[in-house]
């Protein structure tokens, strides 16, 4: 799969279904917590630098947001979770708007579950990570941020990952940095089995 960069379109941010677009095309969502990386994920994919913005404060995006990739499918980033200094209430409505999306959506065909590779998976991540094999969407984990960890390391974490989610066999689990894009056409390969 080639994405063509300049094909690659904001389409909107939405709140609720009936402002998710009306297109035939699969949706990619994005889940992880704030700050992962999931718009430079966005970006990276797109191969375009600021298509999605790359947030300088945790927690800024507070909408789904649908990318169209070049027609091929939607990107969906989807607000971080664990961002401590949302309200119980903005955590409340975050949640409705989650799930609504994740069970209700006929196009959702997959969902890219980013984890930071430096940390052991959260207590948010393991649940996000059950509550999608609980609804039996598919899920590639990306382990971001691999450009911060040395070479040698790389095993090791990704084993404490893929054991702390239980990782079922057929989920992938592939290393991945924004900054020196290690990694992308295994993501591609492994996305474009969804679309
Ligand atoms: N070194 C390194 N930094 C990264 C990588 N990916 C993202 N970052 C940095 O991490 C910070 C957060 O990145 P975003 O892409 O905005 O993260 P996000 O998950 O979209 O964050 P929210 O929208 O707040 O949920 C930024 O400072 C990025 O430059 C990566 O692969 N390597
Ligand atoms: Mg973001």
């Amino acid at each position: 799969m080639k994405i063509n960069p300049n094909k690659v379109e904001f389409m909107i941010s939405a709140v609720s279904d009936a402002q998710y677009p009306d297109t035939p095309l699969k949706e990619i969502a994005l889940s992880g917590r704030s700050n992962v990386g999931k718009s430079s994920f966005i970006n990276s994919v797109s191969g375009r630098k600021n298509i999605a913005r790359i947030s300088s404060k945790p927690g800024k995006t507070v909408t789904l947001n649908f990318y169209n990739m070049d027609e091929k499918f939607l990107f969906v980033d989807v607000p971080g979770y664990g961002y401590a200094k949302q309200s119980k209430k903005e955590r409340e409505k975050w949640g409705k708007m989650i799930e609504a999306y994740l069970t209700d959506r006929k196009e959702l065909s997959c969902v890219v579950q980013l984890i930071d590779i430096r940390h052991k998976p959260s207590e948010d991540d393991i649940l996000m990570y059950d509550y999608l094999k609980h609804f039996e969407i598919p899920v590639i984990v990306v382990c971001t941020k691999s450009d911060k960890i040395s070479k040698n390391k790389m095993p090791q974490h990704l084993k404490v990952i893929r054991e702390d989610l239980e990782l079922e066999e057929t989920d992938q689990l592939i290393p991945f940095s924004s900054v020196d894009k290690k990694n992308l056409p295994q993501v591609m390969s492994a996305m474009s089995e969804f679309i």
